[in-house]
């Protein structure tokens, strides 16, 4: 079944924040940013702005009636700076006017003088001032001390992932109208309508039950909007709140760029003992996670980094430490993978530099080290593992012996353009690492028509959950699609929702759904029972029709549930769905936190241009794990995106940030993200349909993150043909591998 939004997606009927019919007498806020990244607030001269006749108030942190917090996992970050501030562009003042442009203008004319203090940008900096957001984690399994004593082969060094800007199509914003009673809707680009709810309710002093959040869509999130949505919103909340009139502030793109967290770069060491049969031992990492100025997600991203830090292998002696480390830049966040991918790559780094340091393919090393059902992650979950399944379907269909035997012909007969290639098995854990997360609800209604509508907790921005909800309601009641409607995302309808991340979002929620659309099934089935004159186990309903002992009765969807209203029975529901049998206890750091794995394997090859620097990649060619699709089309839209994103993040993407914590890359102009021409020529996808039992929705895997990490292949496939180029090359494992990056690895040296 096609996306439910492609029509008016292609016709521009959708509807986003920025399309919501504005109500007379909006007015429209603008944030003033710092601009110095860490500082003492002397003095703040807002005396220009306010004199500006457009301008209606200038709001700074002695305005909240509540509480200045917005910190979600650590109560360390206050809505607007107060004496001191934190990083360039942290909030400082909002501008309230009559138009966009007198609200940007009278931010310009804000002045401040700061005390300035020394700006960290660099995480290990951090974490030797002893400056971290959370105490440190240890993830252990075996005893690496003593396994490296056997180690055949031990191989240290150290790997490095950058930022990655969100670049959702549409930028953060919110609209907030007064309501009656006090009470104040906002419309939010957000991926967390609760988080919003209750951050504002704190925020203003008021209960939340004042506080109505709608999301219809968002132009996509990413990760950027599960927590940092909050703050633009509340901004609006709190100027409707003392105004009350409309307020809407959408970001502009570079306010959008300079103000938000991105995905945390990490620094990080590892060391790596394999046996002479090339079986990983030992391995050893610590992970400097740069968080910026306050902690907002990056305790839970960190958390997740050490989950996949041994990716899909079995490792049975693993020491793994992760610091959270504050640095004066803005707090990052959560991005597709959420610190899964930055710990993957370390291991592949790792898992690189043996190879090349005993001459071998690291593929040598992948295969060996597969995980294996019944063996064990270091957080003590075992494992149900489709990892040597991927990795030999990827062999056996792409034929890659044909591959390897070309790229070296072509290695062979050409010096100034070489090729690479590489594998990259993925291995991600599904549930929200906060066991509690793992819940939703949907409300069901049905109407006398016998059309029905669906509310959930969750957000579509682009990755087809509505789809895949109005499937699960079209399935269950056995009717077509064209029957049922997906309503936005609301607090008044659904309450305490977790925020649409992890993946998990069709899972938890589409769970709820089914819940939901069961029960009320069971009670039609019961008039259809008492109209037909039979026993309600033999009733089933098929394509709208009704059927008593498998023959069809003269009676319809419409008019059963025409009869059942008449009969005054229930045609809502509301159902509620935890995931059962995951835990996980933090004392130990072990448990079953993920309600199942996804694995797939992907091989990568890419064409260098020796003098240039520049490069293609030629082909992704991956075998992915989906259990059993429920919509095999929404979910290769999500493999293709998740792809293409990976290879920016891993070659192009670059966020820079000076010395004094500015931010260099603010713009498209500065900030290179993949196009059309960064596709690979060719990308296939293979299905793997396992059959296992399996806790997703109808057994269809979740597909939303996993298929970014497929992109680290492309930087391991690089490397390879750097190597190829000149074998002595000393390129380290710096991600992106930017053109700059690839030209300097090729002429530089170990010699
Ligand atoms: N796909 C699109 N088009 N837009 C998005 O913002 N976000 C990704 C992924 N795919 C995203 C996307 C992220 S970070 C997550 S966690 C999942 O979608 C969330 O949705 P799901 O739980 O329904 O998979
Ligand atoms: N968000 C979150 C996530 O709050 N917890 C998680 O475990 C998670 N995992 C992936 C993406 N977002
Ligand atoms: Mo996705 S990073 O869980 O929003």
């Amino acid at each position: 079944m096609r996306n439910i939004d492609s029509y008016t997606h292609t016709r521009g009927e959708s509807v986003y924040l920025d399309d919501i019919p504005l109500t007379a007498g909006t007015l429209f806020g603008a944030v003033y940013g710092s601009p110095v990244a860490h500082g003492k607030i002397l003095k703040l001269d807002l005396s220009e702005a306010e004199a500006m006749e457009e301008v209606v108030r200038i709001f700074t942190y002695r305005d909240i009636p509540g509480k200045n917090q917005i910190g979600g996992i650590v109560p360390d970050e206050p809505l607007l700076a107060e004496d001191e501030v934190h990083y360039n562009g942290m909030p400082v003042a909002l501008v309230v006017a009559t138009s966009v442009e007198a609200a940007q203008s009278a931010v310009k004319k804000i002045k401040i003088e700061v005390e300035q203090h020394t700006v960290v940008t660099d995480p290990r900096i951090a974490q030797k001032n002893g400056s971290l957001l959370v105490p440190p984690r240890t993830f252990k399994l075996g005893d690496t001390q003593k396994a490296f004593e056997s180690c055949a082969h031990i191989f240290e060094g150290i790997a490095e992932t950058n930022g990655q800007e969100h670049l959702y199509i549409e930028t953060q914003g919110a609209y907030a109208l007064p309501a009656e009673n006090a009470a104040i809707k906002v419309y939010s680009s957000t991926q967390g309508p609760t988080a919003v709810q209750r951050h504002m309710a704190d925020v203003l002093g008021i209960p939340m039950h004042r506080i109505e959040v709608d999301v219809t869509r968002l132009g996509g999130g990413f990760g950027g909007k599960e927590d940092q949505a909050t703050s633009w919103a509340i901004f609006c909340g709190l100027a409707t709140y003392h105004l009350k009139k409309p307020v809407k502030y959408c970001l502009h793109r570079m306010e959008d760029m300079r103000m938000t967290g991105k995905r945390n770069p990490y620094s990080s060491d590892f060391k790596i003992g394999l046996d002479k049969d090339l079986k990983i031992i030992a391995y050893e990492v610590t992970f400097f996670q740069n968080a910026g100025a306050a902690a907002d997600l990056s305790p839970a991203v960190l958390e997740r980094t050490l989950f996949h830090c041994t990716n899909s292998y079995f490792v049975p002696n693993v020491k793994a430490t992760a610091y959270s480390c504050r640095t004066n830049l803005p707090p990052n966040t959560a991005f597709r993978g959420f610190g899964g991918p930055q710990g993957m790559f370390v291991i592949e780094a790792a898992i690189a530099k043996a190879a090349e340091g005993l001459g071998i393919a690291a593929s040598e090393i992948q295969k060996k080290n597969l995980i294996q059902t019944g063996e064990e992650f270091s957080y003590g979950q075992k494992a149900e593992s489709e990892a040597i399944v991927c990795w030999e379907k990827v062999q056996s269909l792409y034929d890659v012996e044909k591959i390897k035997s070309e790229i070296n012909a072509f290695n062979t007969s050409n010096t100034l353009y070489k090729k690479g290639m590489s594998f990259m098995p993925i291995c991600f854990g599904i549930s929200f690492t906060k066991i509690l997360m793992n819940q939703a609800r949907a409300l069901v209604h049905v109407y006398t028509d016998g059309s029905v509508s669906i509310s959930t907790g969750a957000v579509e921005m682009g990755q087809g959950v509505n789809t895949k909800m109005l499937q699960v309601a079209a399935a269950i009641f056995s009717i077509s699609p064209n029957k049922i409607k997906v309503n936005s995302t609301n607090t008044y309808r659904i309450a305490n929702t977790s925020p649409t991340a992890a993946s998990a979002a069709a899972d938890l929620n589409g769970k709820a759904v089914q819940i939901a659309c069961e029960k009320i099934l069971e009670r039609i089935k019961a008039v259809a029972a008492e109209i037909l004159k039979c026993g309600s186990s033999v009733i089933e309903i098929n394509g709208e029709k009704i059927y008593a002992n498998k023959e069809v009765a003269d009676l319809s969807w419409d008019q059963l549930v025409m009869a059942a209203y008449l009969k005054r029975v229930n045609l809502s529901e509301h159902g509620h769905y935890a995931t059962p049998g995951i835990h996980f206890d933090n004392t130990i750091e072990k448990g079953h936190p993920f309600a199942y794995h996804v694995y797939g394997t992907a091989i990568t090859t890419v064409t260098i241009d020796c003098l240039r620097g520049t490069y293609e990649v030629d082909a992704v060619k991956l075998v992915h794990d989906f259990g059993t699709t429920m919509n095999a089309i929404v979910d290769k839209g999500q493999i293709e995106g998740g792809v293409v994103q990976g290879i920016g993040w891993m070659t192009m993407e670059e966020i820079v940030y000076d010395a004094e914590g500015r931010l260099r890359s603010n713009a498209l102009s500065t900030y290179k993200v993949p196009d059309i021409y960064s596709v690979p020529k060719e990308l296939n996808i293979h299905y793997l349909e396992t059959l296992n039992d399996n806790l997703a929705i109808f057994r269809s895997k979740a597909v939303g993150e996993p298929p970014l990490m497929y992109g680290i292949g492309t930087y391991f496939a690089l490397r390879n043909a750097i190597k190829a180029f000149n074998p002595n090359s000393n390129i380290g494992f710096f991600a992106p591998m930017t053109p700059e990056k690839l030209l300097m690895g090729l002429y530089s040296s170990t010699k």
